[in-house]
């Protein structure tokens, strides 16, 4: 029970597995193992895939040469553990240079040194089978807003991402790009920090079309919203390309931790929404374990992202059949086949004309029982196991 398979389309960041366990207030803990062993580990454990930042395989500076070899074993890793890379992105915030920014910047060479780089990453992630580029803007943001003009900041981020569409429509790559919101951290305040802020700024785009997004459970938790009505809204619309899966802690630093460690009730509604409408892409964990955890800590990290994932999957089964519960939903979603029609016939003389002759009482109405005590705590017992 609850063991992954490929079908279930579980991913991890070589980033997250590799994560040393450093924070601002102190240094790396553990040795993380080789991108190689992580590949195979993760194969072992059941994940589909593996994401990766250019800079997480090939490091920062490297020669074509030394590039190509570390490519080449790593494809190689791949082959053998049947693990994938459905998606890739850049590291376009750790380098000194991108320290005010990579795309919003306000220096002509840095904009052009970070286009260049995700050109050549976008080749490496194409070269590794990806079909989804992922863009979180980390360090595209200010903490001095006299230092940056905000119009300006959304045009040139706009610029390298038309830029950047064109250029893996002319290579044929099939790819799809994935926008990532996130309110702050590292940057005090992130432009574009919420999914609906991504979903706005798509429609502007060259190629709206081919561009998404990948919300975060934990940057909208940040920021104290509701991340299932986010995710909600990108799945309406089409947009949902990518998701990344963890726990937070409202209105803190950015914790990425074991997805369903926090918020049991959300991760729930969250699972139960992805798995009721079918979401078919990959399933994403950008968290990382502990910084007490130990080497074999990290992989019970890993194999409990997954394994709550699917205990709340079989949650999200046991609500849809459980007949008190889908009793008293249907009695609060009870329709009225006059008012119904009438609503869902749109705008006509003769529609406004019935809306107008419908039998609506308000006092009546708002009399209406809305037992929803009963059924949060149905939700709750059922979460707990003991329905
Ligand atoms: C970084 C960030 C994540 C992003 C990754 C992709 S990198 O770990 O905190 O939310 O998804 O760039
Ligand atoms: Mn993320
Ligand atoms: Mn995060
Ligand atoms: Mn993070």
């Amino acid at each position: 029970n609850f063991v992954p398979q490929k079908s279930d389309k579980f991913t991890f960041g070589l980033w997250t597995v590799g994560n040393p366990g450093a924070d601002p207030f102190g240094g790396p803990v553990r040795t993380p193992v080789t991108p190689v062993e992580r590949v195979h580990k993760l194969g072992e454990l059941g994940a589909w895939g593996v994401n990766l930042h250019d800079n997480d395989l090939v490091p920062f500076g490297a020669s074509a040469q030394q590039r190509d070899k570390i490519v080449s074993e790593f494809k190689q890793a791949l082959t053998d553990s049947g693990v994938v890379v459905p998606m890739a992105t850049t590291n376009l915030f750790s380098h000194p240079v991108f320290k005010d920014g990579a795309f919003t910047s306000n220096d002509p060479k840095v904009r052009a040194f970070a286009l260049r780089k995700t050109v050549e990453s976008i080749d490496l992630g194409a070269e590794l089978g990806a079909k989804i580029y992922v863009f979180w803007g980390g360090r595209e943001g200010t903490e001095v807003d006299a230092s940056k003009d905000a119009v300006t900041a959304l045009k040139r981020f706009r610029e390298a991402l038309d830029f950047l569409s064109e250029y893996a429509i002319s290579q044929n790559y099939g790819m799809k790009f994935a926008l990532e919101p996130k309110p702050n951290e590292p940057r005090g305040d992130i432009y574009l920090p919420t999914v609906g802020a991504m979903l706005g700024f798509i429609s502007t785009l060259a190629h709206p079309e081919m561009v998404g997004v990948n919300p975060e459970y934990a940057h909208d938790t940040i920021a104290g919203l509701n991340f299932y009505h986010a995710v909600a809204q990108a799945l309406e619309m089409g947009k949902l390309f990518h998701i990344d899966l963890n726990g937070q802690k409202p209105g803190r630093f950015d914790q990425d931790l074991r997805f369903g460690q926090e918020d049991y009730k959300s991760n729930f509604f969250l699972v139960k929404l992805l798995e009721d409408y079918k979401y078919d892409g990959p399933k994403h964990f950008d968290a990382h374990a502990l910084r007490t955890s130990d080497p074999a800590d990290v992989w019970e990290f890993a194999k409990g992202c997954m394994r709550s994932y699917l205990i709340l999957k079989e949650k999200a089964q046991q609500f849809n059949a459980d007949p008190e519960i889908q009793a008293l939903l249907q009695e609060i979603n009870a329709g009225d086949a006059a008012s119904d029609a009438v609503l869902s016939a749109g705008f006509s003389t003769e529609n406004l004309a019935a809306l107008k002759s419908l039998d609506l009482d308000p006092e009546a109405l708002a009399l209406k029982p809305l037992p929803y005590e009963k059924l949060d705590q149905l939700t709750f017992e059922l979460l707990l196991g003991v329905r």
